[in-house]
C-alpha cells in the first residue's frame, strides 16, 4: 500500500497537531505486521522479533520493567500483570496468524451479537489453551510464585448478568476449538456486573471497576471506529428519479473497537471479541471551555461514555429504560457497519453475497435493533431496493431465546423508539404493515374476526395491554419476523416457545423453530477449574481427547462400581471440598465439617429459582436435628448449605431472600445443639471465579425451579461435569441431565410443567403441608428476626390475599422435603453415592458447548471450520 494512504487511513479524522508527527509514527508502523482485521494491507518488511524467542521468567520481568517501572520485589498483582502482559504477545502472534488466513480464505463468518459476555479470568484458560501453562508455571516459579496464586490477582471481567452472558463466553470459547471463523460483538462497559457485599446480612452493591488496572486482554483499535447517530429527523429528497432518505440524527457518537483475543483449545485458531466503546465525537466544547462554560465543555463527553458506562441488571420489574435502548441500538449499529464495511473491501456491492459470507445470532431480544439497522444500512446508506434488502436481512440473522419470563421480552414503547431512532420506527411500521398485510392473505379463510384477532395478536406493533394509550414495540416478534431460525437452548423450553410463547408464529412457520440445547465449555469448567479430577479422568480412559471430545466421558461408566477407583474419585472430592472450606473460614471465620455433604445452590436470585424453598428445608432440617437427641444426631447427614448469587438492585423480594438467607444462616451456624451437623452459608458476590472454586467441591446443587420457568440452567451442567449430584424440578436441561445420566441417579421431585396453569389457579384451595404451615409461622412469628422486613415475603406465597404463590413452593414443598430424605440415605452408602458421582460426569459429553456450536453450525449457520496452518 502507498505510504500516502497508509497515512491517510491512520489519520483521517485526526486533529491537526496529530497530522504534523503522523510521517514518522507511520513510518512506525511499517516496520509492524499490520493485522488482517483492521483492515490493512500487510507493509512489513521487516519482521518483529517474536517475545516467543524470550525465555518466559525473561519476558516477564521486561514486561514488568518496561511496562510498570518495576525492578525486582514484585507483588502477587505484579506477578499476574508481568505474566498477562507477556502472555497476551504470544496469543497477539496466533490471533494475527488466524486473521491473516481468514482473510484470505474469506469463509463465511457467524457474528454473535450479545449485550452481555460473562469472560471472568484470562490467565489461566489462555495458557492452558495456548498450551503455554508448563511454560508460564515453571517461569513463575522461578520467580517464586505459583500460578494459581498469580492468577488469583486477576480481576474478573463480568460484563454480564449470569446465564445468558455466560453461555454466550463459552460459545466463543467453543467457536475458536472447533476452528469457526466467528467473532463475538458486544459493549465494552466500563463498569460490569455489581459487586455484591453484604451489611448486616442485607446485599449492598457496589461498582465494578474493574479497568483500573489497565486490561492485558485487550487491544484498542484506533482505525476501527464507526459513527453512531440518535434522535433527528428523516427527510425525503429526489435523486433523479428515485427518492432516497435521509436520516439527519440530533445527537452522534463514536463506537470505538476493542478487540479480546480468544483463543481456542488444542489448535492454531485465535478468534476474537469485538467490544465497542462509546467517545464523543469531539473530544471537547473549545468554544463553550473558552467562554468559561466547563460544564457545556464536558457534557459530550459523559454523554457518550454514559452509554458504555454500566450494564444494566437483569431485574424482575419491566425496563423501560431509555439507556438500554440507546446502549443496544449503539452496539449492533457499530457491529453492523463493521461488518459491512468489511464485506464491502471485499465484494464491493454485490450484498446478494452477504448471506453467503456473514450471519448473525441475536443473543436474546437485546440486539433485535439489528433487523431495522440491517434494513436501513442497506437501503438508505447503500441505496438497495426494499425487497431485495428484506430478503437478504432476513436470510442473515438468527434469533436465540433464553427466558419464558413475560418482564424480560422486550417491548418499547413507539413514543421512545420513534424519538430515539425515527428512522428504524419507520421501517419497523413497514415491516409490520408488510407483515400483517401477508397475515391477513395467509389467513384468509378464516372469520374476519377472528381473522382479525389473529392478526392483532402477531402484531409487532401492539397496545400496551396496561395502558391502552401506550403503543409498544414486541422485540420478539420483531425477531421472529426478520429471522430466518428462532431456536430455544434446551428440549422443554424449546417445545414451551413452539406450543406457548411464539405459537402462533410456530403454526405458520413450524420449520422456523429450532431446538438448541446449551452447553458450557468442558475446558473451564472441568479441565481447568478442577486439575485433579481431569488427571484422573485422563488416567483412566488413557488418553485427555476427552477435552475436545466429552463423549469419551462416557468411558467412565465403566469405572462406576470399581471400589479402588472410588476411592480415587472421592480423593479428589476431598481436596476440592478442602479448598471450599478454605474459602468459606476466610468469608465467615468459621470451619466447616469436610465430612459433612457440601450442598450447594448458586445462580440469581429469582422467585422463580426458588431459593427461598431450599432455605425452608434447611429450617425443617435445623428443627429436626434440634428435636434429636446427642446419639440420634449422630447418625444424621451432616450437611454445609451455601447459597450464593445476587439480586438485581430493584429487586425487593429478592434481596429479602438473601437476608433470610443469612438470617437462617446467623441462627444455625451458632447453635452449639446443631452446628456440627448443619450450616447455611451465603457467599457474598458470586461471579464465575467463585463458580469455579464451589462448583468443584459440590457434592449435590439445586436446580428447583417451578417447572417450566427456567430455560435451560447451565450450572446444572456445569455441576454434572464434576461429579455433583443433582436435587432438581423436572424443568430446562435437569430433564436432559437425567435423561443422559440415568434417571434413578437424580433426585427428582415436584410437579410437572403442564400441571402448571391448572395449580396456579387452584393454589387459593391448596392444602398446605402441616410443615409448611408451621415453618410459616416461624419466620412470621420472628424466630429469625427480622419479622416485619420477613412479612412480605411469607404473603407472597402463604398469604392468598396478598400474594398467590405464582411460582407454586407450597404445591412442591412436601415432595422436596421427600427427595431431601432420599438424598441422605443415598449419602450413607457412600459407594452408592460415588458410583452416581461418577455416572454424572460419564453422562455429560452432551453437555459440552462444542456439540451445541456444533448444530448451531451444521443447522442454524451454515458456516464451516477454517483451521490456520500453523
Ligand atoms: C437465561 C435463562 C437460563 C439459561 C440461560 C442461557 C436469561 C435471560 N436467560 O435458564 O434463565 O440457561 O439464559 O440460555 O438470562
Amino acid at each position: 500500500m502507498a505510504y500516502r494512504q497508509l497515512q491517510n487511513y491512520s489519520f483521517a479524522g485526526a486533529p491537526q497537531v496529530y497530522r504534523q508527527i503522523a510521517p514518522r509514527v507511520a513510518l512506525g508502523r511499517r516496520t509492524l505486521r499490520v493485522s488482517a482485521v483492521a483492515g490493512l494491507e500487510k507493509t512489513a518488511s521487516v519482521e518483529p522479533a517474536s517475545t516467543a524467542l524470550v525465555p518466559a521468567p525473561v519476558d516477564i520481568a521486561n514486561k514488568l520493567r518496561y511496562l510498570f517501572g518495576r525492578n525486582g520485589d514484585y507483588t502477587v498483582t505484579d506477578a499476574y500483570q508481568g505474566t498477562a502482559w507477556s502472555v497476551r504477545e504470544k496469543l497477539i502472534d496466533s490471533f494475527n496468524k488466524t486473521h491473516d488466513h481468514w482473510k484470505e480464505e474469506d469463509p463465511k463468518f457467524i457474528y454473535y451479537l450479545s449485550a452481555e459476555f460473562l469472560m471472568g479470568r484470562s490467565l489461566i484458560n489462555t495458557v492452558y489453551n495456548l498450551g503455554l501453562d508448563g511454560e508460564y508455571a515453571e517461569a513463575l516459579n522461578q520467580l517464586g510464585y505459583e500460578m494459581e496464586k498469580v492468577a488469583d490477582a486477576e480481576r474478573d471481567a463480568a460484563l454480564g448478568n449470569g446465564g445468558l452472558g455466560r453461555l454466550a463466553a463459552c460459545f466463543l470459547d467453543s467457536m475458536a476449538t472447533l476452528d469457526l471463523p466467528g467473532w463475538g460483538y458486544g459493549i465494552r462497559y466500563k463498569y460490569g456486573m455489581f459487586k455484591q457485599a453484604l451489611k448486616n446480612g442485607y446485599q449492598v452493591e457496589l461498582p465494578d471497576i474493574w479497568l483500573t488496572k489497565g486490561n492485558p486482554w485487550e487491544l484498542r483499535r484506533d482505525d476501527v471506529k464507526f459513527e453512531v447517530g440518535f434522535g433527528g429527523r428523516v427527510e425525503r429528497r429526489k435523486q433523479g428519479n428515485k427518492e432516497v432518505t435521509m436520516w439527519t440524527p440530533s445527537e452522534k457518537v463514536i463506537a470505538q473497537a476493542y478487540d479480546n483475543p480468544i483463543p481456542g483449545f488444542n489448535t492454531p485458531t485465535t478468534s476474537n471479541l469485538r467490544l465497542w466503546d462509546a467517545v464523543p465525537l469531539t473530544e471537547f466544547d473549545l468554544s463553550a471551555f473558552n467562554a468559561g462554560d466547563y460544564d457545556r465543555a464536558m457534557l459530550e463527553r459523559e454523554r457518550a461514555e454514559g452509554i458504555s458506562a454500566v450494564l444494566y441488571p437483569n431485574d424482575s420489574t419491566p425496563e423501560g429504560k431509555e439507556l438500554r435502548l440507546k446502549q443496544q441500538y449503539f452496539f449492533v449499529s457499530a457491529s453492523l457497519q463493521d461488518v459491512l464495511s468489511r464485506f464491502k473491501a471485499v465484494h464491493g456491492n454485490n450484498f446478494d453475497l452477504l448471506p453467503e459470507k456473514a450471519c448473525f445470532q441475536l443473543n436474546d431480544t437485546h440486539p433485535t435493533i439489528a433487523v431495522a439497522e440491517l434494513m436501513r444500512l442497506l437501503l438508505d446508506v447503500e441505496g438497495l431496493d426494499w425487497d431485495q434488502v428484506w430478503t437478504i436481512s432476513t436470510k442473515c440473522l438468527n434469533y436465540t431465546n433464553h427466558t419464558v419470563m413475560p418482564e424480560a421480552l422486550e417491548k418499547w414503547p413507539v413514543k421512545v423508539m420513534a424519538k430515539m431512532l425515527p428512522r428504524h420506527m419507520e421501517i419497523i411500521e413497514v415491516i409490520n404493515e408488510g407483515w400483517t398485510k401477508w397475515l391477513a392473505g395467509h389467513l384468509k379463510d378464516l372469520a374476519p374476526e377472528e381473522r382479525a384477532k389473529r392478526i392483532a395478536a402477531m402484531s409487532i406493533i401492539h397496545e400496551n395491554p396496561w395502558n391502552k394509550d401506550e403503543m409498544l414495540v414486541n422485540m420478539a416478534y420483531l425477531a421472529v419476523v426478520g429471522s430466518s431460525a428462532v431456536n430455544g437452548v434446551a428440549a422443554i423450553h424449546s417445545n414451551i416457545v413452539k406450543d406457548e410463547i411464539f405459537n402462533d408464529f410456530y403454526q405458520i412457520f413450524p420449520s422456523k423453530f429450532q431446538n438448541k440445547t446449551n452447553g458450557v465449555t468442558p475446558r473451564r469448567w472441568l479441565a481447568w477449574c478442577n486439575p485433579e479430577l481431569a488427571s484422573l479422568i485422563t488416567d483412566t480412559l488413557g488418553t485427555s481427547e476427552w477435552i475436545n471430545d466429552t463423549e469419551k466421558l462416557a468411558g467412565l461408566r465403566a469405572y462406576a462400581s470399581d471400589k479402588a477407583f472410588q476411592v480415587k474419585w472421592a480423593a479428589v472430592k476431598k481436596a476440592k471440598k478442602a479448598k471450599l472450606a478454605e474459602l468459606i473460614k476466610k468469608v465467615h471465620g468459621d470451619e466447616v465439617n469436610q465430612d459433612a455433604l457440601f450442598d450447594i445452590q448458586i445462580k440469581r436470585i429469582h422467585e422463580y429459582k426458588r431459593q427461598y424453598l431450599n432455605v425452608l428445608s434447611i429450617i425443617w432440617r435445623y428443627k429436626q436435628l434440634k428435636k434429636m437427641s446427642p446419639e440420634e444426631r449422630k447418625k444424621a447427614v451432616a450437611r454445609v448449605c451455601v447459597i450464593g448469587g445476587k439480586a438485581a438492585s430493584a429487586y425487593d423480594m429478592a434481596k429479602r431472600i438473601i437476608r433470610l438467607v443469612t438470617a437462617v444462616g446467623d441462627v444455625i451456624n451458632k447453635d452449639p445443639d446443631t452446628k456440627e451437623y448443619l450450616r447455611l452459608y451465603f457467599l457474598p458476590d458470586y461471579n464465575v471465579s467463585l463458580a469455579e472454586t464451589i462448583i468443584p467441591a459440590a457434592e449435590l446443587s439445586q436446580h428447583i425451579s417451578t417447572a417450566g420457568t427456567e430455560a435451560s440452567g447451565t450450572s446444572n451442567m456445569k455441576f454434572q461435569m464434576n461429579g455433583c449430584l443433582i436435587i432438581g424440578t423436572w424443568d430446562g436441561a435437569n430433564i436432559e441431565i437425567a435423561e443422559e445420566t440415568g434417571i434413578d441417579n437424580v433426585f427428582v421431585f415436584g410437579v410437572r410443567a403442564e400441571e402448571i396453569n391448572q395449580l396456579r389457579k387452584e393454589r387459593k384451595n391448596f392444602k398446605t403441608d402441616p410443615r409448611w404451615d408451621e415453618l410459616m409461622r416461624d419466620i412470621e412469628g420472628g424466630m429469625f428476626g427480622d419479622k416485619d422486613y420477613f412479612k412480605p415475603l411469607v404473603d407472597s406465597v402463604n398469604n392468598m390475599k396478598v400474594g398467590n404463590d405464582w411460582f407454586l413452593l407450597a404445591n412442591d414443598f412436601a415432595s422436596y422435603l421427600k427427595a431431601q430424605e432420599d438424598v441422605d440415605a443415598c449419602y450413607k452408602d457412600q459407594s452408592e453415592w460415588l458410583r452416581r458421582s461418577i455416572m454424572y460426569t460419564a453422562g455429560s459429553g452432551k453437555f459440552s458447548s462444542d456439540r451445541t456450536i456444533r448444530e448451531y453450525a451444521e443447522d442454524i449457520w451454515h458456516v464451516k471450520p477454517c483451521r490456520p496452518t500453523v
